[in-house]
């Protein structure tokens, strides 16, 4: 991506900022297993980004699997307790390489940033890694009518930014993320997953490979 000049950057919080994608595969493959659904690490790219009730359809689906209204509740508060859990211990350096070097660089260039999460669990874990600080806005999956792959989540942080799409890259690591900042008009960068390298407008191994002086 060449010749671009943007205002602001967004940030995608679980695989991007903090190595949590794992823990999540973990927590819907110990409900899976519960069922006899197979699912793998591969099923899981189908997941990624998408809120905790769609992940939870896609896994039935997956095992032709029906159940009662009130045992799907009882299986999403199980998978958050089980991801919670596993996730007690999250420090600063669980954040992915480049993280904090690149937060700093923004903040340095008044280049303001924000979180597009779809995770409701978002605060908690900016908190737990302690780099709440360096974000101007934070929409997670609490404040969104429509989940990713929709653009809401992008398109409020932009506005809460005072910014348009267009003077926004967005940092994704999710097919349905990439869709969505794609779908809403940002510059998107896929962070670390092959399997979406494709999707995006460029494809970084991870944060270190972003220079931010290129784009502003
Ligand atoms: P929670 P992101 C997403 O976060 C994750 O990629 C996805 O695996 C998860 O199901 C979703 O958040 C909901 O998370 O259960 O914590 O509300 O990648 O959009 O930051
Ligand atoms: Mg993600």
């Amino acid at each position: 991506m060449r010749n671009i000049k943007i205002k602001g950057l967004l940030f995608d919080l679980d695989g991007v900022l903090v190595s949590t994608e794992h823990n999540h595969f973990l927590a819907w493959k110990s409900i899976a297993d519960q069922y006899q659904i197979p699912f793998d690490e591969l099923d899981n790219e189908r997941l990624k980004g998408m809120s905790r009730v769609d992940s939870l359809k896609i896994i039935l689906q997956l095992g032709d699997v029906w159940i009662s209204e009130h045992e799907f509740n009882d299986l999403l508060h199980l998978k958050n307790e089980r991801y919670l859990n596993s996730i007690r211990q999250l420090s600063q350096k669980d954040l992915l390489p480049g993280v904090l070097a690149l937060l700093n660089q923004a903040r340095s260039k008044n280049i303001p940033c924000g979180l597009g999460s779809s995770s409701k669990n978002a605060k908690a874990i900016l908190s737990l890694v302690g780099i709440e600080s360096y974000f101007d806005v934070l929409i997670d999956g609490n404040m969104v009518e429509h989940p990713k792959p929709h653009p809401e989540v992008f398109l409020n942080g932009a506005k809460q930014l005072g910014l348009s799409p267009n003077q926004i890259i967005v940092f994704e690591d999710a097919e349905s993320g990439v869709k969505a900042a794609k779908d809403g008009g940002f510059y998107v960068f896929a962070v670390g997953n092959l399997h979406i390298q494709n999707s995006a407008d460029a494809f970084v191994s991870s944060l270190l490979e972003f220079n931010l002086d290129e784009y502003v």
